[in-house]
């Protein structure tokens, strides 16, 4: 009885040791995040540095993972990772609202988006006038981030290799 307990609890330790996410990660219907803020950077190298981890950035299919994954950006985030202050003289003020990248683009086909993991899109939560309209904007953007203009957390096109929009992302792989 003794020996059954104790099988019992390396059990439960080994299968809590061995969570289904890496450390840092956080688990979602069995999914695992990572907020990455350091280093900061354009939906194109977000999108690398995941890549070299094993993973890509955020897709999101239902309203629930958008929600969980907006609440762990601005749980996680730092305003400090921003570095768009010293620009505020340079772009429009409406620019400096903070953004974090997902993995949603449409870099192969312009207009037909694609997550960067392969998954169909089947949710999108576009902000009013995106993706945008002007084709010679929309064009250039293909790449996507949440956006917190208004604290709405919508999603916005924006530049694949902007030297200004340099950001946080989130990362996302199948839980083990
Ligand atoms: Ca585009
Ligand atoms: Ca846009």
């Amino acid at each position: 009885m003794a020996l059954k307990g104790i099988a019992l609890l390396v059990l439960i330790f080994v299968t809590n040791t061995l969570a289904a996410c890496p450390m840092y990660w956080t688990e979602f219907n069995g999914n695992c995040y990572l907020y990455v803020g350091t280093p900061a950077s354009n939906w194109k190298r977000a999108e690398e540095y995941c890549v070299n981890g094993g993973s890509h950035l955020a897709s999101v299919h239902s309203k629930e993972e958008d929600d969980y994954i907006r609440d762990l950006w601005r749980m996680s985030r730092n305003e400090q990772t921003f570095f768009l202050d010293a620009l505020k003289e340079k772009v429009a003020p409406i620019s400096v609202a903070p953004f974090v990248y997902i993995g949603l683009n449409d870099r192969a086909k312009e207009g037909t988006y694609e997550w960067t993991d392969g998954s169909p899109v089947d949710y999108v939560n576009w902000m009013r006038n995106n993706p945008s309209s002007d084709p010679a904007l929309s064009g250039r953007e293909d790449g996507v981030f949440i956006w917190d203009r208004k604290n709405e957390g919508k999603w916005n096109d924006v530049r694949t290799k902007s030297p200004i929009l340099i950001g946080p992302f989130i990362c996302k792989r199948p839980a083990i």
